[in-house]
């Protein structure tokens, strides 16, 4: 990092210790997973500058911000509109921890057996380490699962949570329900901000997240080619920044990379061998810096195409509708496009298996690997619905669980090679 951040960090309250701990883990690992990879599109520059200063100048960018009177609002799921905090003048950041740290604190207050995301985000308020929780007004919690559920209670005691009530189901009943839980939470984010949500800020807001999808899309578009113009590993990189990089930024410089990418496939220039196994990675969300799985595929010869899953296609495949005259006509367009997040959460989750059929034809895929956090019920479940139908349709797959810890990489290497090997084209 250029900067010294340090009076920034301590304002913030971190430890300082711990969170050089941090800092030390995250260089190595980003110049060993990306630093490495042959043939980058050159407009990745742009994203390997952000996760340098992943701490530093978004970190000074929220603190200015809030220095002018706004608020910054924290979430863990992609169930969380973004459209409504803008709105109000807020901005948003994904809280989503990828990497253990803090276990011994949370595990005083939360059991030993659960899942590493919700074991991680506890560590990190706790073990105060994390400058963007540290810098959050508000935290938006959800109902998905009972490991979240629970979890938000307690850390209530640390700093305010609203608790969005996700439906469970989407019967016509539900829907109605979804829509009042969505007018609720803008009149939190209204008493917060202490701004008022006006026709024209919710639709200016809905556009900017809609450009920031729809670009996110067209990136998505391309991996659709025999020959990838972008690594799985890059693309995943940029979903996960896709959930705290500034909206109008992220859009016009995923757009840049978008038009490298373009020449690149006109030009038939690809970071894979033509021959090299297309796989579609599914299941539980991959936060920064969780990069195991996708680097231990591609590091085996293989590409990834799509990653169904909400660091992914479930973040932006959806858009807002743009109609709407009133706020509640286009809450109500929030509420639709939300709801249609295929998460575990919901029973039957029937839009899950079907959309990675039509996934594995569209993007010719050989093979899905569905990677489950370990203790996450609604994942491991639901693997035996997607097993049944992905066998149903004759596409191979490979069940993977595991944690943020790297003891099991040598094992889960020698499974996917021996999947690679099955799939072989
Ligand atoms: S919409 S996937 S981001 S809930 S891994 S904490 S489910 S026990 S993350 Fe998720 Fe929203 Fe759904 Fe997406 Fe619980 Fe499972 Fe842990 Fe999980």
């Amino acid at each position: 990092m250029g900067n010294d951040y340090r009076p920034m960090w301590e304002s913030l309250g971190l430890d300082l210790e711990a969170h050089d701990q941090l800092l030390n883990v995250l260089p190595p690992a980003y110049g060993d997973v990306y630093l490495k990879q042959e043939n980058r599109p050159d407009k990745m520059e742009y994203f390997d500058f952000v996760i340098t200063e992943i701490h530093g100048l978004r970190i000074q960018e929220l603190q200015e911000h809030k220095a002018k009177g706004g608020k910054v609002v924290g979430a863990y799921c992609v169930f969380v509109p973004e459209e409504i905090v803008r709105a109000a003048g807020g901005i948003l950041v994904g809280l989503c921890s990828g990497v253990e740290m803090g276990s011994a604190q949370a595990e005083k207050v939360l059991p030993k057996n659960i899942c590493s995301l919700i074991k991680s985000f506890m560590g990190f308020k706790l073990a105060r380490v994390c400058p963007y929780f540290e810098s959050c007004d508000l935290i938006v919690g959800e109902t998905t699962c009972d490991g979240k559920k629970k979890a938000f209670e307690i850390l209530n005691d640390y700093v305010p949570v609203h608790v969005l009530e996700i439906p469970q189901m989407r019967r016509e009943k539900d829907r109605q329900f979804w829509f009042g839980e969505i007018q609720d939470f803008l009149k939190t984010v209204e008493e917060y901000t202490g701004n008022k949500i006006t026709p024209e800020s919710l639709r200016r807001s809905i556009k900017e997240v809609n450009a920031k999808r729809s670009v996110l899309l067209r990136l998505n578009e391309m991996r659709k080619n025999d020959l990838l113009p972008i690594s799985g590993k890059d693309s995943l990189l940029i979903e996960q920044i896709a959930m705290y990089d500034d909206v109008d930024r992220f859009t016009s410089q995923v757009s840049g990379l978008c038009e490298e990418l373009e020449t690149r496939v006109r030009e038939g220039k690809g970071v894979n061998k033509p021959d090299a196994p297309r796989i579609i990675l599914t299941g539980t969300p991959m936060a920064v810096p969780n990069w195991k799985v996708s680097h231990l595929i591609e590091s085996s010869g293989a590409i990834i195409v799509a990653e169904e899953m909400c660091t992914g296609l479930r973040y932006f495949e959806n858009l807002v509708s743009e109609e709407g005259e009133s706020v509640d006509q286009m809450l109500k367009s929030i509420a639709d496009r939300y709801i249609e997040t295929n998460c575990a959460c919901f029973t039957p989750n029937e839009g899950r298996t079907e959309e990675l059929v039509r996934l594995a034809k569209e993007y010719k895929a050989d093979g899905v690997i569905n990677c489950s956090l370990i203790f996450c019920d609604p994942y491991m479940i639901e693997a035996n619905r997607v097993e049944k139908t992905l066998k149903d349709h004759g596409i191979p797959l490979l069940r993977i669980e595991t944690d943020y810890g790297q003891e099991d990489s040598g094992q889960l290497k020698t499974r996917i090679e021996a999947f690679l090997e099955m799939i072989k084209r």
